[in-house]
């Protein structure tokens, strides 16, 4: 890769994640990164290779490729223009703006974005920033595993890596990240919410589907459907990818938890993969024999995201019931 514009993330290890999942926990810090989130990674890349001459960028996003795309741009001294639903909490439309983006609101989900996102492509001639389906956005994506496969060494190996999805953009580049580095026999437990399940929707019907509505509250796992790529690597026998749910309320449980135990602040959609370990989801999947026991040692990509604050918390908190 050129220059990038991402950081070498921290990977940390929890010592009462650990007790809780009876293995080791290492948190590879993507919440640490310049625009909040892991999407930084492959939207930096993507926009290397095809935006530098352009007249201008267009992402459409639940928020934090949103927020990735407009801090990329800022820095290659491109104009951006962000469409997020309505459901993307003011705060981030705030901090979009401060990032110098234009935003635009546009429908309810972040389908309804995308299709105003691609009308400005046409209309505008702006460049067309995918927020997770593209392989340059893999690739981008993958450099997370590299960098941690050189932060472990050549003695140590995860048990299993354990992701959020939302369109299934990290997850492609975790896919392809393992294989780089070799580690293809290391499982991959792909985790989202009730109601932004569009992966593990489609691995129920046997092909991808689109969701009628995203219910849950957390909206940057919110696409209606998991993009083609994901869904094939999910049905690789290469790959041993596992699709788990959790509630809503599971990963704001979790987003507390890691407040309080970690002293960092995600979103729901990083609680869901939180949740994997806080909710007992791997012992489970230990006891039902779909993970090994022992396990070596679990690396959880903590993909962060801006779309929280403490009033957000409270609200969530209000509307969750917990
Ligand atoms: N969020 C995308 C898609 O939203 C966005 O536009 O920001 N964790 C966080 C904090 C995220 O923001 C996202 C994606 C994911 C996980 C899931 O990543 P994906 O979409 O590559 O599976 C609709």
């Amino acid at each position: 890769m050129l220059e990038h514009f991402h950081l070498n993330t921290p990977l940390l290890e929890s010592l009462s994640m650990s007790k809780r999942a009876g293995t080791a926990v290492y948190l590879k810090m993507e919440s640490s990164q310049p625009s909040g989130s892991f999407k930084i990674r492959g939207i930096g890349h993507l926009c290397q290779q095809v935006a530098k001459q352009s007249k201008g960028v267009v992402c459409s996003s639940g928020g934090n490729a949103g927020m990735a795309a407009a801090y990329v741009a800022r820095k290659m001294g491109l104009p951006a223009t962000i469409v997020v639903p309505s459901s993307s909490p003011q705060l981030v439309v705030q901090k979009l703006q401060d990032q110098g983006a234009t935003v635009k609101i546009k429908g309810k989900v972040w389908d309804d974005a995308n299709a105003e996102a691609l009308r400005l492509v046409e209309t505008e001639g702006l460049t067309y920033v995918p927020p997770f389906d593209h392989p340059l956005l893999w690739q981008g994506h993958a450099s997370v595993i590299t960098e941690v496969a050189a932060s472990m060494g050549p003695s140590v190996k995860p048990g299993a890596v354990l992701v959020s999805v939302g369109g299934g953009g990290l997850l492609c580049g975790v896919a392809q990240g393992l294989k780089d580095v070799g580690w293809t026999d290391v499982p991959i437990v792909a985790m989202e919410t009730v109601g932004a399940d569009c992966l593990n929707a489609a691995l129920k019907a046997g092909r991808v589907v689109t969701l009628d509505d995203i219910t849950s509250e957390a909206k940057c796992l919110g696409a209606k459907t998991v993009c083609t790529k994901a869904f094939e690597y999910s049905q690789s026998s290469d790959l041993i990818i596992i699709s788990e749910l959790v509630t809503d309320q599971q990963a704001l449980h979790a987003v507390e938890t890691f407040l309080d135990e970690e002293r960092v602040l995600v979103e729901l959609a990083c609680g869901a993969v939180l949740a994997a370990v806080y909710s007992g989801v791997i012992c489970r999947l230990q006891d039902e024999g779909r993970l090994p026991t022992p396990l070596g040692p679990l690396l959880v990509i903590v993909c962060g995201g801006s779309s929280i604050n403490m009033e957000q918390l409270a609200n969530l908190r209000h509307k969750l019931h917990t």
